[in-house]
């Protein structure tokens, strides 16, 4: 049952949610921003998480020797405790490499599955030394681009064992499947919330195997993000989110939070704040892309714009007229209730 308690949010946001611009048909059109600088814009926007890939944390981090991947990410933990921010999570970049060109955990190739794991553990390493225990898994390559090239029933077997070598290699992390159902990939093994938390059961330890729904996905693969979202939360594992926005099933465009249709962010605010999201330190992270036509100076109000947004609606369903909702509820009338929640997005209750 949700309790009356109120919960104080906190947000995060990748540093590679401040982007230069290119897309797969143009190249860059805005400078860059430096990591330092981007880092500066966190608290002026309200935003007290990072959301790391392994190599945003620890650039070029191939080349580089486990001890020395270590002594840079604690430059990184002190750069960010003198901030005052906090990582919410680490992510492994398996989507990049040449050995990744097949997939990585699924990968046909052992040893490419074998630098996946790898890699995989220098990120846990990343992980612990920023303080956080939780990995974010978007399983980017992990699918076909054509039936017959993998076999389906193999690959969840593979996926199973890099999941229990992670939580093998350290008993404290927790790893949040990110399910999308394409994009790069045809298709994707884990396209749903619900494929991530039966994988999870396979596990050595099913406990420590959560999810992160991010809006875009969700409606990417034809489901209501805020259902995928009670999903998660009835089995206790929606660890972190993507909030965002989506205009129909196309490429992942990550748009700001409520852009596209108000009421579907509404209901994904709505069912955040009444099962207590957050109250265990779950950050409200935003996975938003700005428009390529933006100039560089204002290349970050989406940012800024996404979590207004979540704050808005967080008002209304704090103060919207429950008891008027529930009495709709009671006699059926759906299409009062539809109205209701109508007027009261537009504000003309
Ligand atoms: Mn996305």
């Amino acid at each position: 049952m949700p309790d009356k308690q109120k919960t104080e949010y906190r947000f995060s946001f990748g540093p590679w949610n401040i982007h230069e611009g290119a897309d797969p048909f143009g190249p860059a059109v805005r400078d860059s921003f430096s990591f330092d600088e981007k880092l500066k814009m966190y608290k002026k926007m309200g935003f007290d998480g990072v959301q790391f890939h392994d190599d945003d944390a620890v650039p070029d981090m191939n080349k580089l020797k486990r001890q020395q991947i270590i002594t840079k990410a604690k430059k990184l933990s002190q750069k960010l405790k003198n901030a005052g921010l906090s990582a919410e999570f680490v992510a492994p970049r398996l989507w990049e490499d040449y050995r990744t060109i097949d997939g990585a955990y699924t990968s046909n190739n052992s040893a490419c599955r074998k630098y996946a794991i790898e890699r995989t553990k220098r990120a846990i390493d990343i992980a612990n030394i920023l303080g956080t225990n939780l990995i974010v898994l978007w399983l980017a390559r992990e699918g076909t681009y054509i039936r017959e090239a993998k076999d389906s029933r193999k690959a969840v077997q593979r996926l199973v064992e890099a999941m229990n070598a992670m939580l093998e290699y350290d008993s404290k992390i927790r790893i949040a499947i990110e399910p999308k159902p394409n994009e790069p990939m045809d298709q994707a093994y884990i396209p749903t919330t619900g494929h991530a938390l039966a994988i999870a059961q396979l596990t050595t330890h099913p406990e420590r195997v959560g999810v992160n729904i991010e809006s875009a996905h969700a409606i990417l693969a034809g489901l209501d993000p805020s259902d995928e979202m009670g999903f998660a939360l009835s089995f206790n594992k929606l660890w972190t989110v993507h909030l965002n926005d989506q205009n129909g099933l196309k490429f992942d465009e990550d748009k700001t939070f409520g852009a596209v249709n108000l009421r579907r962010a509404f209901n994904q605010v709505d069912i955040l704040d009444k099962y207590g999201y957050g109250r265990s330190g779950e950050f409200i992270g935003l996975d938003v892309k700005a428009m390529r036509t933006q100039k560089k100076e204002i290349s970050h109000l989406h940012l800024k714009n996404s979590r207004e947004m979540f704050l808005k609606l967080l008002h209304l369903v704090r103060t919207i007229d429950r008891k008027k909702w529930q009495e709709y509820i009671k006699v059926r009338n759906y299409e009062g209730l539809e109205i209701f929640i109508l007027n009261n997005l537009m504000n003309v209750v």
